[in-house]
């Protein structure tokens, strides 16, 4: 199914970490065209629709768009399109004519902010630690939990995940398509190594990823001072987010709403 509504950001409807964000949706392109000097369309490789998906790196770049008050649109698209094969990757259109394709949700943030969609980077404001610190959260989440969860989807919960994210492909198309995800998906895993433990040492590390950033999430909470607590709080305990709240954010929402 395809959604081709615009998407933004509703400022006040950011509610911090494990709280919905809430869209506002635009139904045509011209009203877009009037409101920004740019497009952006958002590749997410499945279903289109206005809600969060169960990929963390699509979660991750919407994130982004909508903490910068971006207008974007999004589509289904596939990883043999994008420009590094994986999803989810953008269509950049500019006023003055210009069109890029861009993969990797941190290569299209810096391209955002050189080419002045993003009016700046958001962690700018940030002491040297601070950025080791965001880079460290990133890391961990993206290229250590990120694995533990796509086996947990794509091995453990294939049936679920592929009926699920699969759903607009007609069913015996569906179960070839599904059958090379699998395959894809278990090599790349062995590879990588996730694919090597057994059950029990991939749920022992991935509990010990989740305690510690619900420890970090909940020092960041206390940071919040003379404030409700369900006010908008950031994972470094800042006034501001910065990177590691978008990675943080797209990983959370995408394992909280995903039925596998
Ligand atoms: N570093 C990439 C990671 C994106 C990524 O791993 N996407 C997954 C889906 S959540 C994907 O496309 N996997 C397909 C594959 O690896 O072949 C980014 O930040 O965009």
């Amino acid at each position: 199914m395809t959604f081709d509504g615009y998407i933004r950001p509703d400022a006040a409807g950011f509610n911090g970490h494990l709280d919905s964000v809430k869209y506002k949706r635009e139904s045509s392109r011209s009203k877009m065209s009037k409101m920004s000097p740019f497009s952006i369309t958002v590749y997410r490789g499945f279903a289109a629709l206005p809600t969060h998906t169960w990929s963390p790196f699509v979660n991750k770049l919407e994130t982004r768009l909508r903490l910068s008050g971006i207008p974007y649109q999004v589509k289904v698209g596939s990883i043999h399109e994008g420009p590094k094969r994986k999803i989810p990757y953008i269509a950049l259109e500019l006023d003055n004519g210009g069109s890029e394709m861009l993969g990797d949700t941190a290569l299209i943030s810096k391209r955002l902010v050189e080419v002045g969609v993003f009016p700046h980077e958001l962690n700018k404001d940030l002491t040297p630690v601070q950025k080791a610190q965001d880079l460290a959260i990133r890391s961990l989440l993206e290229d250590k939990l990120s694995f533990y969860l796509a086996r947990e989807r794509w091995i453990d919960n294939f049936y679920t995940m592929r009926d699920g994210a699969m759903a607009s492909v007609p069913y015996p198309v569906r179960v070839l398509v599904g059958h090379l995800a699998y395959r894809g998906v278990s090599r790349s895993l062995y590879g990588q190594g996730t694919g090597r433990f057994t059950d029990d040492e991939v749920r022992m590390f991935k509990m010990e990823i989740w305690e510690h950033l619900n420890i970090l999430l909940g020092e960041a909470r206390g940071s919040v001072k003379g404030k409700g607590s369900d006010e908008p709080f950031w994972i470094l305990g800042g006034e501001k987010p910065t990177e590691a709240d978008t990675t943080a954010y797209g990983i959370i929402v995408a394992s909280l709403i995903c039925d596998a």
